[in-house]
């Protein structure tokens, strides 16, 4: 809470009284931001991973396929910034969607 006092000038009115306008402000602060990943392995069919990317990072496929290809390649890939609660139910679904898939899939997350 941040509150701001504007000075007043002068020696008030005839009583003395000196007025000042108080202004309290609510700071609405930035949530902290959690990054997800999305982490290569050896089994994981590539065409399953594009389909989560579609699915739950709602990637259209050409953009899936390249962030596939860079975890792929490079090991893993941050595949979304998210507030906490919106990047754990995304690490959630895609954990429970490999595992109903028998996929060793692994996502995580991370602060920013
Ligand atoms: N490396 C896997 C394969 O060759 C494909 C893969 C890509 C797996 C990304 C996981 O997050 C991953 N079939």
């Amino acid at each position: 809470m941040t509150q701001t006092f504007i000075q007043m000038s002068g020696q008030g009115d005839e009583d003395g009284d000196v007025s000042a306008i108080v202004k309290t402000r609510s700071k609405t602060k930035r949530p902290p931001l959690y990054k997800v990943l999305l982490l290569n392995d050896d089994f994981t069919p590539m065409e399953f991973v594009v389909a989560v990317l579609e699915r739950f990072f709602g990637m259209n496929h050409a953009q899936a396929f390249e962030i596939m290809l860079t975890v792929h390649k490079r090991g893993l890939a941050v595949v979304g910034v998210f507030t906490h609660e919106i990047a754990e139910t995304k690490v959630t679904q895609v954990m429970d969607f490999a595992r109903r898939h028998q996929h060793p899939l692994q996502c995580t997350m991370e602060k920013e």
